[in-house]
């Protein structure tokens, strides 16, 4: 899947069955209108596209990567030992442990190969997180960002409103 301008974030998992986990990673870059790349690229099952999406990465163009994986989930910190470019690890929710394998794969990364690794099955966030690393260099970006920020400001308001609201109501 590639959007109509040029990609700046890759996003890829270790299989489709990381998909629904992962789009919610393509829908905010869809709501921020960031061009970016979708691939199953596999540490286990296809390591040389791994390694050769990892080593390209940075000279095609890419700036964030985003990685999902579960169980032995190697993939995030492969690419970003090959890779330059900043790494944001999703680990896969998992039906044997839960995702914890899949946390502690991801984030117990060693000295120098830093993958920055949110909280399991949170592909929004990674999205979110890859659109600030790309908002520090983009006066536009960053504009949206402030007003995404305002609105979960105002949703989270409105919800205290409410509750308070349904609590007197309760109480009567
Ligand atoms: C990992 O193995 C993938 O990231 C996926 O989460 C897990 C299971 O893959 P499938 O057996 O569903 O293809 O490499």
């Amino acid at each position: 899947m590639k959007s109509q301008n040029k990609s700046i974030v890759g996003i890829i998992m270790g299989s489709d069955s990381d998909w629904p986990t992962l789009k919610t990673a393509t829908d905010i870059c869809k709501q921020f209108s960031v061009p970016h790349e979708v691939h199953v690229v596999s540490a286990h099952r296809t390591p040389d596209d791994m390694a050769k999406y990892a080593k390209s990465a940075y000279k095609k163009g890419l700036k964030v990567i985003i990685a999902g994986a579960g169980g032995a989930a190697h993939l995030p910190g492969m690419i970003a030992s090959q890779t330059p470019l900043p790494v944001i690890g999703v680990p896969i929710r998992t039906e044997t442990l839960s995702g914890m394998d899949s946390l502690l794969s991801i984030v117990q990364m060693p000295g120098g190969v830093p993958v920055a690794t949110v909280a399991i099955g949170a592909g929004k966030n990674a999205g979110l997180l890859a659109v600030e690393i790309l908002a520090i260099s983009n006066a536009k970006l960053m504009d949206k960002l402030i007003e995404y920020k305002r609105l979960l400001i105002a949703e989270s308001r409105k919800k205290d409103i409410s509750l308070n609201k349904e609590i007197k109501l309760s109480l009567k």
